[in-house]
């Protein structure tokens, strides 16, 4: 018999569908010791909300995420809200002794984030946020790739994310869907949005960064206010690039914006070594690019791994060799992980620490927007 995993999820837009389809699907492909539950789901519109629960398989709803986290029959919150809400729920839930899975960023800012991790680890709950682009397989194996020194040492790490969706200066901010636009619901632009994950998969795979030099902008000023009604000034940065030293020695590019027309969701890095480089591109995630100098001359050039085989990352527990998987793996790989965490005891990552990190770097990024300097990052240990 399994032990139950019971989830109680608030929110139910983008990510709260992501997050429960791989709820639904990790213990039908991996072997796990708990059976994870879809408890509840909470969001504030009770038609909507009931809707989901009934669509998604939820035994019940909340329309108050405190009664929510108050249930005694729910062992993990999971917390898939805008960002300016995650640090108070984080918070009460981390008090009331559940276990976190939060959306990422962790936090609107550093020292908020300081907050939810001093939380988590003082209540020892288990605590995971949902950067979910390590775990697509091409990716995990670039990470194999590094630790086995194929590599050698690193010079250059290189990584965009290029969308086109906030040209239209019609479009306005705030609310359902457009929060990401509203600075006081999303914290930043692009940074936050986009660059987090390039970040985060660059520590993960690079190690820490010493410091950054950023540019960001703002193209539209000024764009009506959903919840207002008003135009209001639009506090976001829409793109971002920026420089980076690693501490392994290694320099970096960045770059994310949300007006390179003809992009969608471009989210691509490479890296040079001394021996060998990668690059890996989200439009064609199976595929891992791969060139390895000290191969033989006359048939040496970059090889396109289709990473789809029973000894890939994650690869055996899907389908058979060959078959590839997409974007919504990523997330049951994470839960699936998650859950290994709490059985073996060894949690799995990034923790809200290790997203504090990320956290730290957005910062650092966000002020050398401002100062026009270099700046270290902030302490996160
Ligand atoms: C924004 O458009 C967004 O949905 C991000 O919020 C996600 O984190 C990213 O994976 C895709 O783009």
């Amino acid at each position: 018999m399994k032990k139950s995993l019971r989830i109680g999820l608030i929110g139910y837009g983008f990510m709260g569908r992501a997050h429960s389809n791989a709820y639904a699907k990790v213990n039908h492909f991996f072997p796990l010791e708990h059976q994870v539950v879809l408890k509840s789901v909470c969001a504030r519109d009770e038609a909507k909300v009931k809707a989901f629960a009934d669509n998604w398989g939820y035994e019940s709803f909340e329309t108050d995420w405190r009664k929510l986290i108050a249930r005694e029959d729910i062992d993990v919150i999971d917390i898939a809200t805008p960002n300016n809400t995650h640090a108070e729920m984080a918070l009460a839930a981390a008090k009331a002794g559940k276990m976190i899975l939060c959306e990422k960023p962790l936090s609107m800012n550093g020292p908020e984030g300081r907050k939810m991790v001093a939380a988590v680890e003082k209540a020892g709950v288990a605590n995971m946020v949902w950067y979910n682009y390590r775990r697509v397989p091409a990716v995990t194996l670039a990470k194999q790739l590094i630790d086995e020194g194929r590599l050698g040492r690193i010079f250059h790490y290189r990584a965009k994310f290029l969308q086109d969706w906030t040209i239209n200066p019609e479009l306005p901010q705030g609310g359902a869907g457009l929060w990401r636009l509203d600075v006081k619901a999303a914290g930043s632009g692009v940074t936050g949005d986009l660059l987090a994950h390039c970040i985060d998969t660059a520590v993960w795979l690079n190690g820490g960064v010493s410091r950054v030099s950023a540019m960001t902008e703002t193209f539209v000023k000024e764009r009506q206010h959903n919840l207002s009604g008003k135009v209001e000034k639009v506090g976001i940065d829409d793109a971002c690039a920026f420089l980076a030293r690693f501490q392994n020695g290694s320099l970096a590019t960045f770059e994310s914006t949300r007006y390179a027309r003809g992009h969608k969701a471009l989210y691509t890095f490479e890296i040079n070594g001394e021996n060998a480089s990668i690059s890996w591109d989200l439009h064609d995630l199976h595929r891992l690019q791969y060139f390895d100098h000290r191969d033989q001359g006359t048939t040496r050039g970059w090889r396109s791994i289709h990473v789809s085989d029973g000894d890939h990352p994650y690869m055996k527990n899907w389908w058979v060799p060959g078959l590839q998987i997409g974007y919504e793996h990523s997330f049951v790989h994470q839960v699936a992980d998650f859950i290994q965490g709490i059985e073996t005891g060894k949690p799995a990552r990034p923790t809200f620490r290790d997203a504090l990190e990320t956290q730290m770097i957005c910062d650092a990024v966000l002020k050398s927007g401002k100062t026009h300097k270099w700046e270290k990052i902030g302490k996160f240990k």
